[in-house]
Formats: C-alpha cells, structure tokens, sequence
C-alpha cells in the first residue's frame, strides 16, 4: 500500500508511535510517505520505502496565525496525486484530521477516493479537543475520517463522554519492536556516568509539561533515596523543568538527580534503569512506560487514564491514585529493597511488554487499512 502518514514530528508519544508504524510498515513492503513540518525524530530515512516531504507555512505579516492546515491540506494533495498515495492515516486529531478532510474533499473534486485512518493519541481530545473552542471542528472531523482508533480503551470511553463522536473507535494500543531493542542491548554504555554500583538507577522520561507531576517524581525519589541509595534520571525538556530543578535543590538532592534534555540514549538509560515513574495526572496509554517495560524496568504509575491497560498492578510495577506520593515511593521501596522481589518485577514487566510487542499490533493498522480501502 502507498500510505501518508502526518504526525508531529517532536519528541512526543504520538510522533514516535507515528514514525516507528511508519518505519515498520516501510520494512513489510508498503510505500510510506510522512508529512509533517520537520523531519520526524526517529526517521531514518535510508529506507527505499520512506519518503518525507515537508510543509512549509510562509509567513506573512497579515496573519496573526500562519495557516499551517492550509498548506498541510494542500500538500497532502499534490503529494497524493504526485505519487498516487491511496491512504491518508493522520495521528493526532488537531489539526491533522481536518486537514485531512479538507484534503480529502479537494481531491474528491477531483475524482479521486482515498480514505483517512484517524488515530487519536490523548491530549489531542482530553486536554486540547475537548476545549469549547475546538470541540465542534474536532468531532466533525473525528466523524468524517472513514477509520477512527485510539491508543487505549479508556481513550475511546473519553472520546465518547467528551465529544459528540458516531463513529465506531478502533482501540489499537501502543507498540513496541522487542527485536530492536534485544539487538540494541550490545551497545554497552557506561552505567558508572549514572550512578555507583551499589545505587539504584530510578528514571522519568518525559516532555515535563504539568499533567506530567514532575514534582511528585522528586518528592517520590527524595522518600526511596532516604532509605535506598540511589539516583535519578530525568529525560526530556519541557516547561516543568526549571521548578524541578529548584525542588532539587531545595531538598538537597540535587546531587542525585541527573536532568538530561532530550536525550537519544534513552534505550541506553533505560537498559540500566531499576524502577521508571510516571505519577501523571492522565495518560492516556503511557508509551514511555511501557519502553521502560521492554527494558525489563517495573513501573511506579499513577491509575489515571489508560495506565492500567498497560502497567499491571502487582505484576509489572504499582499504581496509586494521583498525588498519592506516600503509596507511590512505600511501592517502590517494596519493589527496590530486596534483590528477588526486584528480579521478579523485571521478568514480569518484560513479559507483559511483549503482549505490545509490534509485530502483534501492526497488522491490526494493516487489517483496517485494508478494510477502509474495501470500503472507498
Ligand atoms: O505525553 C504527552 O504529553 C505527549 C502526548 C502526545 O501527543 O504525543 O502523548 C499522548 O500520546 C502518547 C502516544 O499515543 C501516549 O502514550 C500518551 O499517554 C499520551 N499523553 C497523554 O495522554 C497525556
């Protein structure tokens, strides 16, 4: 199949979901086409099968707001056409399901059919879709894509109580290449830059933007390093960063947290991880999570959105109620404080990764494409 695939091409979950189905599919044979505004960040593009064609928004001072749907939209087109694409799948429904509508009905014009996977990846409905400002053009265009799915169960019970959705939602979860990662495990990288051998290594990987609670990860770390030495690694960059350096300070552990921006040695990170935290206030799957689970981590997470799906209670990690910092770090002593419970929680979190491993999840997209071409 020739597939366009949009997505944001950042650092965020969608964008990476986004561009490792891109690559994946590329590898089985099909022809992928990404469009975007910035090459994707884990597209490697020596790839015969991969093509990135970026949008360029011109800016112009009469505008205010420069109309990336526009020229998104129109790109789509005359990508289509140049290359005889025959299915859009957009990921993330701002903007991208509307340009993709647009696109569509444009080509329409033109006597050409190609149909439009939506998937919807969280934030894009229960942080942003779901403002009164945008509710009306996002569940008209969630209603107009001819395949809808979301990344959890609890994601499509979200879409259905917060937008006026008819369309049936398609929950194909997050995914994960398992082989990568096992081949990536030879790439040896210095644990002692992290911590001492007698330390456990404790990480978060995020954008830290507030639903993140980076400041609850501090507080959870400052309660296990008490009684467990121990450091912290903090991955990724976003607006939250600065306060939780300031707590580290405050706190006087700022000697045992290490912040690394946006890291690309996050498989690195990961593989000599004991513990991985994710107390938000929603997820909507929690893909970093579950990488840390491929890597054999156990997870310290909050219960909210469609964490539950993915980190299994008692089984590869913890969930506690939102805030509840107390139950979070005393379910992390009992997973750190002794070797055998630790091994455990690590077989265990490696083995439910492998219920999302890619090669289950891919041909769910593949079936429904295949569906959404029969049905154009
Ligand atoms: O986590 C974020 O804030 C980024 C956001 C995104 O749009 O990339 O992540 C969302 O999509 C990911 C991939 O499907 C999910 O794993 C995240 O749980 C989801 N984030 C939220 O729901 C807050």
């Amino acid at each position: 199949m020739k597939i366009a695939i949009v997505c944001y091409p950042t650092f965020g979950g969608s964008g990476v979901v986004a561009t490792e189905l891109g690559l994946e599919l590329a590898h089985r044979g099909h022809e992928i086409h990404f469009i975007t505004y910035r090459q994707p960040v884990r597209l490697a593009l020596l790839n015969p099968n991969v093509h990135y064609h970026e949008v360029n928004v011109p800016e112009y001072p009469l505008f205010h707001y420069q109309p990336y749907e526009l020229a998104l939209s129109s790109k789509l087109v005359d990508m289509v056409k140049l290359y005889k694409i025959e299915l859009l799948h957009v990921h993330y429904a701002i903007p991208h399901a509307y340009a993709g509508y647009m696109a569509k009905q444009m080509l329409k014009d033109e006597g050409i059919i190609i149909p439009m996977v939506t998937t919807l990846h969280g934030t894009d409905i229960t942080l942003v879709g779901n403002h009164p400002f945008y509710k009306t053009a996002v569940s008209f265009s969630i209603n107009k894509s001819d395949v809808v799915t979301s990344v959890s169960q609890n994601l499509k019970d979200d879409t259905y109580k917060l937008l006026n959705i008819k369309k049936e939602i398609n929950v194909i979860p997050n995914f994960i290449e398992l082989d990568k990662i096992r081949n990536e495990s030879l790439i040896s990288c210095q644990r002692s830059v992290m911590a001492e051998t007698n330390e456990r290594i404790i990480t978060h990987i995020s954008n830290f933007r507030k639903v993140k609670r980076i400041p609850d990860i501090i507080t959870i770390f400052y309660k296990i390093q008490q009684q467990i030495p121990s450091k912290l690694m903090m991955v990724g960059d976003g607006p939250e960063k600065a306060r939780a350096e300031q707590l580290c300070f405050e706190l006087g552990i700022q000697d045992k947290v290490i912040f690394f921006g946006n890291s690309n040695e996050i498989d690195q990170i990961l593989s000599y991880s004991d513990l991985f935290l994710l107390p938000s206030e929603t997820e909507s799957f929690g893909l970093a999570a579950l990488e840390a689970m491929a890597w054999s981590v156990p997870v310290i997470s909050s219960n909210s959105g469609g964490l539950p799906e993915v980190n299994f209670h008692g089984i590869s990690g913890y969930l506690s109620n939102v805030g509840d910092v107390d139950d979070m770090a005393s379910n992390a002593l009992k997973i750190l404080s002794d070797e055998t419970t630790l091994a455990q929680f690590k077989a265990n979190a490696l083995e439910v990764a492998k219920k999302f491993d890619i090669k289950i999840i891919l041909p769910l997209y593949e079936n429904l494409y295949r569906k959404a071409l029969k049905e154009s």
